[in-house]
């Protein structure tokens, strides 16, 4: 189905954190809108694709973006408007021919991740067709993904003295998405009554988890499943599961890392992710290890692959070109998928494709930074990837995309009532 690009707009708005981002807004020739809303990270990948800012002190402590925002109002729209697409592959064809550079620097990533965005939803429209469906990775039948919920935050997230980034939980034996949603939202609350009465302040991370004064993994981890508990279910990789964002690249650097006030070498970490998973329900680890630090990543794989997830962020940054590498390499098992990161929808589904074949897991995210956009819900559904992080069952922008699985949920319901889309991770 084409599309024409009547009109194309961006302008400035505010992220969850209060710093500028862009809002792009475009029109087709059928006189339709459509708007997308763009994330920012804050503990980025030193691969990802740039995000421009102004660098004007002047204005948001130089975080403004009225550069990117003049890009796609002016070379972004000149080089778009009146020219047919046939694809989204050919408008992000398109989008990378004019920026011309490797890392998207010229145009800014958060200025084409934007277009490209909204440019989806106006295909999908086009089509008469749900977004999610615009976004389907060979052929893989779309699911409900597993939310994980992201309840206690640390390391750039969180002013504590917690070096871990997240501590998420994930409801995997949940018989449905919208009960895997009740019980995210059940243990959240037990887990404020259990932190209050351990006298921790009820304060939040930038991504709605509790932020407490603690700073040993382990301290998390025991409240984390005494929560589990008190809310009712079942604390393992069967009923409610937890899954570890470290961020290992935010305190550690060439394989030495500082962990509660102490110094660990990558074997020293690694021996403690052996420990806690069988201590703990934990399925899956990202950033275990720091992006720099590959023979540490190879070894932890060597060690712990086969027993758990083990998901690269900083290190792949939805790079489909660092992502083959990285196989090649046997690094992890699992790749996050940021759609900022890379810049395109077109470059976000080539990198999932390559994971599927190679039979890494993925899982989609959302970032420190958000808005109330959805769109990574339904990227989650369409990929049919089975996993997405999008924050504590708390906050608007959180909230939105755990909402917004529930209406997908809704409109795939059969006349029966039954759902038409399956939950949960695939069984490999
Ligand atoms: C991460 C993300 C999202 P940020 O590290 O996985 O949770 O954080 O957006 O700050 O990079
Ligand atoms: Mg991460």
């Amino acid at each position: 189905m084409t599309i024409t690009l009547a009109s194309l707009q961006a302008h400035e708005i505010l992220d969850s954190r209060g710093r500028p981002t862009l809002q792009v807004a475009l029109t087709t020739s059928t006189g339709e809108e459509f708007t997308a809303q763009v994330p920012s990270g804050a503990s980025t990948g030193s691969g990802e694709a740039v995000e421009l800012r102004d660098h004007d002190p002047e204005r948001y402590d130089g975080k403004g973006v009225l550069t990117a925002v003049a890009h796609v109002n002016e070379a972004i729209a000149d080089a778009l408007v009146g020219r047919p697409f046939a694809a989204q592959a050919d408008l992000d064809a398109a989008l990378l021919d004019l920026d011309g550079t490797r890392d998207k620097s010229a145009l800014g990533a958060n200025a084409i991740v934007g277009v490209s965005i909204a440019a989806v939803r106006a295909f999908a429209a086009a089509a008469a067709r749900p977004l999610w469906s615009q976004l389907s990775v060979d052929g893989a039948a779309p699911r409900l993904p597993v939310p994980h919920f992201n309840v206690v935050n640390g390391g750039a997230h969180a002013p504590n003295a917690l070096d871990f980034q997240e501590f998420m939980i994930a409801p995997i034996g949940a018989p449905s998405y919208p009960e895997a949603l009740r019980a995210g939202a059940e243990i959240y609350g037990r887990l404020r009554t259990r932190l209050a009465a351990a006298g921790h302040a009820g304060g939040l991370g930038d991504e709605g988890g509790f932020a407490p004064e603690l700073s040993h993994p382990d301290e998390v981890l025991q409240i984390l499943v005494a929560a589990i508990d008190d809310a009712g279910y079942r604390p393992d990789r069967h009923g409610v599961a937890i899954a570890l964002d470290p961020a290992a690249s935010e305190f550690g650097e060439h394989g030495s890392y500082t962990v509660a006030g102490r110094r660990w070498s990558s074997a020293d970490l690694i021996g403690y992710y052996e420990e806690i998973v069988d201590r703990f329900p934990i399925w899956s680890i990202e950033d275990g290890l720091g992006e720099d630090d590959s023979t540490g990543w190879q070894e932890l794989t060597a060690r712990l692959g086969e027993r758990v997830q083990l998901v690269g962020d900083d290190n792949f940054v939805t790079n489909p070109r660092i992502i083959e590498q990285a196989i090649a390499d046997g690094i992890g098992n699992a790749a996050l998928i940021k759609v900022n990161q890379i810049g395109t929808v077109t470059e976000t589904l080539e990198a999932m494709s390559l994971c599927r074949q190679a039979g890494y897991a993925a899982m989609i995210s959302h970032r420190s930074g958000e808005t109330p956009d959805t769109f990574i819900a339904d990227l989650a559904v369409g990929s049919g990837c089975g996993q997405l992080k999008s924050g504590a069952p708390a906050r608007g922008e959180r909230v939105a995309k755990y909402n917004r699985l529930l209406e997908i949920a809704g409109e795939a319901r059969r006349p029966d009532g039954s759902t038409g889309l399956a939950f949960g991770i695939e069984a490999r």
